[in-house]
């Protein structure tokens, strides 16, 4: 892994020095503020965090570096994960590299294979997940070399990166074992060393041969990878990997942020939401029957899965490549007509619902995903948030390796009582 360790250093060092010049020229500069709704409000809009691995605009949606959707969406996750932490493409030699590792340490140890087995049925799929991540800690080379003493603080990034190659190497066996033992009751695949890392995936989850299947699976993997620093399970991950818990720790963290349905569980409930239409109404829905079925959810006190974002403010270009997907590959699909008709209904209903509370209207990735999966044969709602986890545990690794190459401290910020901001209002009448 010399070659992707060299290029994760020069960014390391690029990034290093443009932060030496900020914190020289600039320490003391404000760039923000924070207000009361702010502080109760979940911290909406703050702006509280660095992150070098991606960024999201409001209207363009996710950047990795300087590229947008359209100019990476056809890469491997491979390819992705090598842009979040070096911050360019591998060329050709680079890749040959990376792929080679991963191959190499895509076996899951003994001890891993038994714990599998043994996780109760009735837990979530997201929960074997997490646990089985978690059940891999002692795997940490960072651990095992911090413990002995052997670790100098310039030297983290790079026990993180061996532990982020040697973990997301692992990902597509253990979830594609949680879904065949435990979802579909079958036997695990073996790993296939001539694909690529998403073809392997899609190879071991044994569900459809068809090489558009490889295709999905790789587009989901590479849109899902990461969403900047401050969503849910991004920034979970990120605090606790800042208190030196290694990549299993602070992956399992994340996992657990990304299981709440406002957040990554959103695509099994908007497949559940559409099924239920679909029961209700039939496969062809009219645009009048979901309005109202709409207003009616709304009015029962619900949220409208897979449409607004704390961000985006626009259609979430991740949603409307997977669009382009499905209008390739399956456009007569029922379930994607009717995540159309929702596209067309739901907006405009949001945009007046709550007094124009809602500040984005439109849909967001889950809306379509978990679609897509269910017409290529994932037929376990459940299991679409575990999809999402593996490819979100690219952005958590390659966050947590560009901020311990930068020395970023543990993160601590400060929280205050009611009293406290009463009396700091008090003082500022
Ligand atoms: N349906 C109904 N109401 C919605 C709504 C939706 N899809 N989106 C926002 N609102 C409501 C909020 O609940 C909030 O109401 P209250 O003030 O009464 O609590 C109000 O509109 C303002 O919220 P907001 O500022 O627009 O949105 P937030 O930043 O607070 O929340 C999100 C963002 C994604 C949690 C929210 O839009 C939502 O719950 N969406 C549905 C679930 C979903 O799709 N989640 C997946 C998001 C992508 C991801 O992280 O994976």
């Amino acid at each position: 892994m010399e070659q992707f360790k060299n290029n994760v250093k020069k960014r390391i060092d690029y990034l290093g020095m443009e932060i030496a010049w900020m914190l020289r020229e600039h320490g003391k500069t404000v760039v923000g503020e924070v207000s009361v709704k702010q502080l109760l409000g979940g911290m909406r809009g703050l702006t509280a965090l660095v992150c070098n691995t991606s960024y999201v605009d409001p209207y363009r949606g996710l950047f990795i570096s300087d590229y947008a959707i359209p100019e990476f969406e056809d890469k491997l996750p491979e390819e992705i994960f090598y842009l979040l932490c070096a911050g360019k493409f591998p060329n050709e030699t680079e890749l040959a590299e990376l792929q080679e590792e991963l191959a190499f340490r895509a076996e899951l140890p003994d001890y891993l294979w038994t714990f599998i087995r043994q996780l109760p049925r009735h837990l979530h799929p997201m929960t074997m997940f997490s646990l089985c991540v978690l059940a891999l800690e002692g795997e940490s080379v960072f651990k095992q070399k911090y413990e002995a003493g052997e670790l100098g603080k310039s030297e983290y990034w790079e026990y993180m990166l061996e532990d982020a190659v040697s973990l997301l190497a692992k990902l597509p066996a253990l979830a594609a074992a949680i879904y065949r033992i435990h979802l579909l009751r079958e036997e695990p695949m073996d790993y296939h060393p001539s694909l690529d890392w998403g073809s392997n995936l899609a190879h071991m989850l044994g569900v459809n041969p068809e090489l558009s299947f490889a295709e999905l699976v790789r587009l989901y993997m590479v849109l899902h990878c990461d969403h900047e620093g401050g969503n849910v399970s991004a920034f979970t991950s990120r605090v606790v990997n800042s208190a030196l818990s290694n990549l299993y720790y602070a992956t399992s963290a994340g996992l657990n942020g990304l299981a709440g349905p406002l957040h990554g569980l959103a695509n099994q409930v908007c497949l559940r939401f559409i099924r239920g239409i679909h029961e209700r109404f039939g496969e062809s829905p009219g645009t009048d029957q979901l309005d109202a079925f709409v207003r009616e959810e709304l009015d029962a006190g619900r949220v409208i899965p897979g449409y607004g974002h704390a961000v985006l403010r626009v259609t979430d270009p991740r949603f409307t490549a997977f669009m382009e997907f499905g209008n390739r590959h399956c456009p007569n699909s029922p379930f994607l007509q009717t995540v159309k008709k929702l596209y067309y209904v739901v907006p405009n209903i949001l945009k007046t619902y709550k007094e124009g509370k809602v500040a984005n209207p439109y849909p967001n990735v889950d809306a379509i995903s978990g679609t897509l999966l269910y017409q290529f044969g994932i037929s376990h709602f459940d299991f679409y948030t575990v999809m999402f986890g593996i490819s979100r545990t690219f952005g958590f690794c390659a966050q947590s390796i560009i901020a311990l190459g930068l020395n970023q401290p543990i993160i601590r910020p400060k929280s205050v009582t009611n009293k406290w901001l009463m009396d700091a209002l008090e003082r500022a009448e």
